[in-house]
């Protein structure tokens, strides 16, 4: 069942060369699992890649995204609108904090990210604070890979090769601490202050010239960075103070990751603007959405000196079929009682990760939500090649997990059972103690 020739495709975030000597190609899924081009089930610890939240092949999404296709398959989303759409930003913002009741469509997290900062420049030009276009964003952070997203976001390699991207931008720094926050479990303890690098750097550009800071509530594909306890609060705190929005890339956290439909809700900190996207869907098409506070849409009807507020928008914002599939992936995670159940799970895959403490070669265990991590000491010389070879002996051994340089992150869809998380973190363990 291998495609006979791999040379024509270049792959994203792959090793091209490595990968298409030893592919791992995958044919099908089913609920929690893969399955492989030589007929195994893989168990999907990564619910792909932190986004098929409900387990795949969903038939109430495949029903929903076929019968959308015959009824109206595509309409032009600038000057005419359809219902599904209207319909599925009506949900959204009961899910969503109280006073976030505006949702902008994209098609993915990185569209999300970039719609989300471009709307908070020209809501800061719109209220007549133009001098308000820097943007700050946080080392170690992921915001997709548009020139908005890498320029806020922290992850050097994603930067490195792009050139000089936004100008204006700045960092706060990141709040990863093993010496004092190892083996935590849950929130971290220390690290609240680091929410004060935002005083500093008011200090080094003034607040009139501070538009918006992003951050990710909880960091995932950086390796898992749980925020210490109070830091989101401090951090809300000091954006109001000196009126700079707060943007949440809650690209991984929410739809039911925490427990609640969004991070916002689980830490109780309300930011200006959330960024969603992946299990928005449950993965299924891809759509992103930038849901924003009254005061900014409000102050886009009022004050904008165009008919069109907003000059922004894709010709598949709002696509029909993949707003079918999000009110189908909604619908389920109600009925099902997911996120709920998510709770539950995550309190027995705090318990068994933290089992692999004192196997070999690791060297930190984080959790929170329905999110694990464990970290492997680098090789010398070679940062990421366990975490690598870890990943390929857990697939030949039957489990998909992720590797962000030597942390192995876990993220499964939230219908896992408790057996299914210890066949993880077992396969897992094997994996580690098999390498050198
Ligand atoms: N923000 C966050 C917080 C993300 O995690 C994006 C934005 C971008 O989304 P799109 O849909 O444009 O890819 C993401 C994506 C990993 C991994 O290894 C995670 C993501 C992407 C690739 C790898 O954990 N998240």
């Amino acid at each position: 069942m291998k495609p006979n020739n791999l040379e024509s495709l270049w792959m994203p975030f792959t090793p091209n060369k490595t990968f298409k000597k030893d592919p791992r190609i995958i044919v099908g899924a089913k609920d929690m699992h893969f399955i492989s081009d030589d007929g195994r089930n893989i168990l999907d610890a990564t619910a792909g890649l932190w986004c098929v939240n409900a387990g795949h092949g969903r038939k109430k999404i495949q029903d929903a995204v076929y019968n959308q296709i015959g009824e109206l398959d595509y309409s032009p989303p600038f000057q005419f609108g359809h219902p599904k759409q209207f319909e599925l930003a009506n949900r959204l913002v009961e899910m969503f904090p109280e006073e976030m009741n505006h949702v902008f469509f994209s098609n993915s997290g990185s569209e999300a990210v970039d719609s989300a900062l471009k709307i908070a420049l020209a809501y800061q030009r719109a209220r007549g604070k133009a001098s308000k276009t820097r943007l700050i964003g946080r080392e170690r952070g992921y915001h997709g890979v548009g020139f908005g997203g890498i320029s806020v976001g922290g992850m050097v390699k994603n930067r490195m090769y792009f050139g000089s991207m936004l100008n204006g931008v700045d960092h706060l720094r990141h709040t990863h601490n093993p010496e004092l926050n190892a083996f935590s479990k849950g929130l971290p303890e220390y690290g609240a202050e680091l929410a004060n690098d935002l005083e500093r750097l008011v200090q080094l550009h003034d607040a009139s010239t501070i538009a918006a800071v992003i951050v990710e509530p909880i960091a995932g594909s950086t390796g898992v960075l749980p925020p210490p306890k109070g830091y989101l609060k401090k951090l809300r705190e000091l954006c109001t103070k000196h009126d700079i929005l707060l943007i949440f890339d809650e690209v991984i956290s929410a739809f039911g990751r925490m427990g609640t439909p969004t991070a916002a809700e689980f830490f109780d900190v309300t930011p200006d603007i959330i960024c969603c996207a992946k299990a928005l869907t449950n993965a299924t098409i891809p759509m992103g959405a930038t849901v924003v506070q009254d005061h900014i849409y409000q102050s886009m009807m009022e004050h904008a000196d165009a008919p069109i507020e907003l000059f922004h928008g894709y010709t598949y914002s709002g696509h029909p079929v993949a707003c079918a599939a999000a009110l189908a992936s909604l619908d389920i995670y109600k009925e099902d009682g997911l996120f709920e159940r998510a709770v539950d799970s995550a309190k027995h895959m705090q318990e068994v990760a933290h089992s692999l403490k004192g196997t070999k070669n690791v060297i930190d265990i984080r959790n929170m939500g329905l999110i694990a991590a464990v970290e492997i000491e680098a090789r010398d010389g070679a940062i990421g090649a366990r975490g690598f070879e870890v990943m390929k002996k857990a697939w030949d051994l039957g489990v998909m997990i992720r590797a962000n340089g030597d942390t192995i992150a876990f993220s499964p869809p939230l219908i896992v059972e408790n057996n299914q998380i210890e066949e993880m973190f077992d396969v897992t363990k094997k994996a580690i103690e098999s390498i050198n």
